[in-house]
């Protein structure tokens, strides 16, 4: 039998039509298929390639770079810059925020081209991570340099592709999280909305249990007396462990290493990256009827970034138990 699916081209040009929106964004989303096809053909075959490896360098965070991390960054940069429609890309792997088209450029792209670095080695699931915002045409703002730190809610757009899974998920500004699956041509179809589940016995929980010591005390009196209630899940890279809260609901969770035996070791500020991590996520979550809030309890989507590779806690996922740990954090 035939199986007509709608392809993610189709869907996309069918929303910008429905909004009446324009067609820069639909050339911005076609870069961003094509990166993200050409990361999972590097990835696919990088062991057999020797491509899983570490690069010899060390980035800015002082981690070691590994050669997927400098392929995934650079084939990301060339899509964006060729698309013409960004003004200017952060990303993880670059200290420097990357200009593109200064003068033509529409969008502001925030990106993690390979997220999940420990799995890589073993050719396990990574994630390629972006937000998008828009420029201020209207500008009140001094110039495009000065404008690119925006918060989460001024995202048009966030996603994250499940590297090899052949699995993507765009969330639209209110206009719902949506998956997309990579069929045998490698073109992502069938448009499937994303909706967290309402039933408390598929939700999981997903953090770092060997850090559970180094939490906040609130958090871990919140984990002793609720860890017994959910299934315990985490594959140690955000996107796939996001990818299966979106299904089954629940949190997950990187709060503020506050109580390491090694004060050096302690990170307040969190792990995870405000821009192209932490604000990604909490779109998705949203438009699939979640939250994600921060150490202090504050809605992620609200917060103003000061720099562009600031870090910040998370607790993201199923709204009543956002809400649930929230009233713990805020006491
Ligand atoms: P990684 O350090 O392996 O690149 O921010 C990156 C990230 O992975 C996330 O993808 C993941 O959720 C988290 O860090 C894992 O951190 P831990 O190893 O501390 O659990």
């Amino acid at each position: 039998m035939v199986q007509f699916e709608q392809t993610f081209r189709n869907f996309i040009m069918r929303h910008q039509e429905n909004y009446n929106r324009s067609y820069h964004f639909l050339i911005l989303m076609d870069a961003i298929i094509t990166a993200a096809t050409r990361i999972e053909l590097y990835y696919r075959t990088g062991a057999l390639k020797d491509n899983l490896g570490a690069s010899g360098s060390t980035n800015v965070h002082g981690e070691k770079v590994l050669q997927m991390d400098e392929i995934a960054h650079n084939i990301v940069v060339h899509y964006l810059n060729s698309s013409e429609r960004v003004i200017q890309a952060v990303s993880e792997e670059s200290e420097e925020i990357i200009t593109m088209n200064k003068d033509g450029g529409r969008y502001f792209v925030y990106f993690d081209p390979l997220d999940g670095s420990s799995n890589v080695a073993h050719g396990l699931p990574v994630g390629f991570m972006f937000g998008i915002a828009k420029r201020n045409f209207e500008g009140n703002i001094q110039g495009p340099e000065d404008f690119h730190l925006r918060a989460g809610n001024e995202f048009i757009a966030s996603g994250m592709f499940v590297i090899p899974t052949g699995m993507f998920t765009l969330a639209l500004h209110d206009a719902g999280c949506w998956r997309f699956h990579a069929d045998e041509t490698n073109t992502y179809v069938k448009p499937t909305r994303i909706m967290l589940p309402e039933d408390t016995k598929k939700w999981e929980l997903s953090f770092n249990s060997a850090n559970t010591y180094t939490f906040g005390d609130n958090v871990q009196e919140w984990i002793r007396e609720n860890e017994k209630k959910f299934t315990f899940r985490y594959l140690g890279a955000l996107a796939g462990d996001f990818h299966r809260l979106l299904t089954n609901g629940g949190m997950f969770m990187y709060p503020a290493i506050v109580n390491h035996p090694d004060e050096k070791k302690n990170r307040p500020q969190g792990k995870l990256r405000l821009m192209y991590e932490a604000s990604v996520v909490a779109m998705m979550c949203k438009e699939a009827g979640g939250a994600a809030v921060n150490e202090e309890g504050d809605s992620i989507l609200d917060i103003n970034p000061e720099k562009h590779h600031q870090r910040t806690t998370l607790y993201v996922g199923s709204k009543p138990m956002i809400e649930d740990i929230t009233k713990i954090l805020k006491k």
